[in-house]
């Protein structure tokens, strides 16, 4: 597990941002950084040629997912996650937990861990640390991700007292139920809105020395003064030699304000999602290229991008893409919009590493 390393670079003189590099086996993420979802062993309409040419360093798949479909056998029979989706570079992979609790209906939580009807033929699937450990060693990404219990929101103190007490339980049964010393297994903290309870489980987690620490349980539909408070309670009690991710995060006020807190990962859907749904995030705004301004607007998508759909094309053509339903759009604008939420991160480490983050980036503290 030596190979799993995070170096601090540069800190934020204002606030508790740095900048740094965590190290795996396959290769360097500098950090802060944005990850793109990779949910079935595919980042939506790109091929990983074209993923990485947003600047993608480490990128996400779902073991809920490839346990479902096709199956981890079916990976491993390919060598595992990297050969079988053609990237080579650094991955992680979430538990499955909170897929099941989103979306699966029929679950029942225990002590033991969680039983579910598979939406595809509804057999009976069981999931427990040990079997999602099991699932994600057989998958083979870089970074495995702890089985947890993601409370909803809004959920009473009592509830989200048991899940957070039990992803500290199971936590410690993943940890031992983990024999791969190439994969690197991150703890989850839990704690819903609050503060004491995650408190508590940053201090619990921290003091089992995990090569990674991330924070769950955030952006469940809080609202998002509320998620900033959270991870500025959490962070600075995570042992600050290794790297903080938050799951399921990547808009621009929350990344920010969450790097000024000391994080350094994030992932998240929508830059694929809108790219898919016609949506373009350009200046800070969420754009729909059907809309008839762009018709005849040949400028490209975003002048400041050097992304290759803003090199290549532009409004009116992906206008026309868009209203014409061609495959093609929500390939070119996924590109755009991983790569604009990429930039983003890639910015904001630069101003850490010349100390003007805090004056640059106002716009989202
Ligand atoms: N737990 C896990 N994956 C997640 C979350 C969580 O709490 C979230 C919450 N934002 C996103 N993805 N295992
Ligand atoms: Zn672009």
């Amino acid at each position: 597990m030596t190979e799993f390393t995070y170096t601090c670079l540069a800190r934020c003189s204002c606030t508790q941002a740095r900048a740094g590099v965590f190290h795996t086996p396959r290769g360097a993420v500098e950090t802060p950084r944005f990850m793109p979802v990779g949910t079935l062993a595919n980042v939506k309409t790109l091929t990983p040629e074209q993923l990485r040419g947003t600047g993608a360093q480490m990128v996400l798949a779902n073991t809920y997912h490839l346990h479902l479909q096709p199956g981890e056998q079916i990976v491993a029979g390919a060598g595992g996650l990297h050969s079988f989706m053609g990237w080579d570079g650094p991955m992680l992979t979430d538990s499955g937990g909170f897929q099941v609790f989103s979306l699966s209906e029929m679950r029942t939580i225990s002590e033991e861990g969680v039983k579910f009807r598979s939406p595809r033929n509804g057999d009976i699937i069981d999931l427990t640390p040990e079997r999602s450990i099991e699932i994600q060693n057989t998958l083979g990404a870089d970074v495995i991700m702890a089985f947890d219990e993601c409370p909803p929101y809004p959920a009473t103190r009592e509830a989200v007292e048991l899940a957070t007490g039990r992803t500290e339980r199971w936590l410690k049964r993943c940890m031992e139920a983990h024999h791969q010393p190439q994969q690197a297994l991150f703890g989850i903290v839990q704690g819903g809105v609050y503060l004491e309870l995650r408190a508590s489980a940053a201090r619990a987690l921290a003091a089992l020395d995990l090569p990674g620490y991330a924070i769950g349980g955030v952006s469940v539909g809080e609202p998002p003064e509320l998620i900033e408070k959270i991870v500025r309670a959490t962070v600075p009690l995570l042992p600050p030699n290794k790297p903080r991710y938050l799951m399921g995060v990547g808009t621009y006020r929350e990344m920010a304000q969450a790097i000024a807190s000391g994080v350094d990962l994030f992932d998240c859907v929508i830059p694929t999602r809108l790219g898919r749904h016609g949506t373009a995030l350009v200046a800070g705004e969420r754009w729909n290229l059907k809309n008839a301004r762009f018709r005849e607007d040949f400028n490209p998508l975003d002048e400041t991008c050097g992304c290759y759909t803003c090199r290549n094309f532009s409004r009116a053509y992906l206008c026309h893409l868009v209203r014409s339903q061609e495959l093609l759009a929500y390939t070119l604008l996924s590109i755009h919009n991983i790569t604009e939420l990429i930039g983003f991160t890639q910015r904001i480490r630069a101003a850490i590493l010349d100390d003007r983050f805090e004056s640059d980036f106002a716009r989202w503290l």
